[in-house]
């Protein structure tokens, strides 16, 4: 076990909430309406990546004009927003208020570290804008996932060193950016492979002190 962890660093969608439907169903709608084949299988692909590399990946490699880029992505996340709406405090995802309270418990430091340019909103619909000491979203830093410039950044803000602080993911992006920047990483569900120091099926039943433990 670390001696030393004095914080931990959320990914939103997949980790706090579930958030990607919303955005399967956005990106869908756009795809049908301009006839790109997408699927469900194509989107898990896209997991964890930020608004404009999911797009790239949708298009597969076929040429798009930037102007055209940039309207597809305000026409996508206008129909996220619209799913966005219907979000309570019900999405939050089984395991993560006990683990949080666990941490707090513990006087350990909480982050979230999202790619979302909508996590405050997120957030915010789940009854959640003032459970986290920093904030990062996709309008912290330049450069996204696998990048690590996301979680230091956070990690800079709780005043914390990477080796201080594990990184809950569930996005294989997110655990390479976890570990390009010294992280500790625990690795949700099905889509992250074996780079994670931990891999959990979710947080239900998560008990913080075994999950410690165990990296
Ligand atoms: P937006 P996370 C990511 O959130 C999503 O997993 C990914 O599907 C999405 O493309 C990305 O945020 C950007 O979201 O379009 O709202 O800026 O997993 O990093 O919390
Ligand atoms: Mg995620």
């Amino acid at each position: 076990m670390p001696a030393d962890i004095r914080g931990l660093i959320f990914d939103l969608d997949g980790v706090i909430t579930d958030t990607a439907e919303y955005h399967f169903r956005a990106w869908k709608r756009l795809a049908d309406e301009e006839g790109i084949p997408f699927t469900r299988a194509d989107n898990e692909a896209l997991r964890g990546l930020s608004r404009r590399e999911s797009l790239n990946q949708m298009m597969k490699g076929a040429p798009l004009d930037e102007t055209t880029a940039q309207a597809w992505m305000v026409r996508k996340n206008d129909y996220y927003l619209e799913w966005l709406q219907d979000i309570t405090p019900d999405a939050i995802l089984p395991g993560v208020p006990s683990l949080l309270a666990q941490a707090r418990a513990m006087n350990l430091r909480l982050g979230l570290g999202s790619a979302s340019k909508n996590a405050k909103l997120v957030l915010d619909k789940l009854g959640m804008h003032d459970t986290f000491d920093v904030v990062g979203d996709g309008y912290s830093v330049v450069n996204p996932k696998p990048e690590p410039d996301l979680f230091i950044w956070v990690a800079g803000g709780l005043g914390v060193y990477p080796t201080q602080a594990v990184v809950f993911e569930d996005a294989e992006a997110g655990i390479q950016a976890a570990r390009h920047g010294g992280f500790w990483s625990v690795g949700l569900g099905d889509a992250v492979g074996s780079l994670s120091h931990l891999r959990l099926p979710s947080l239900a039943n998560a008990v913080l002190k075994d999950i410690l433990a165990s990296l």
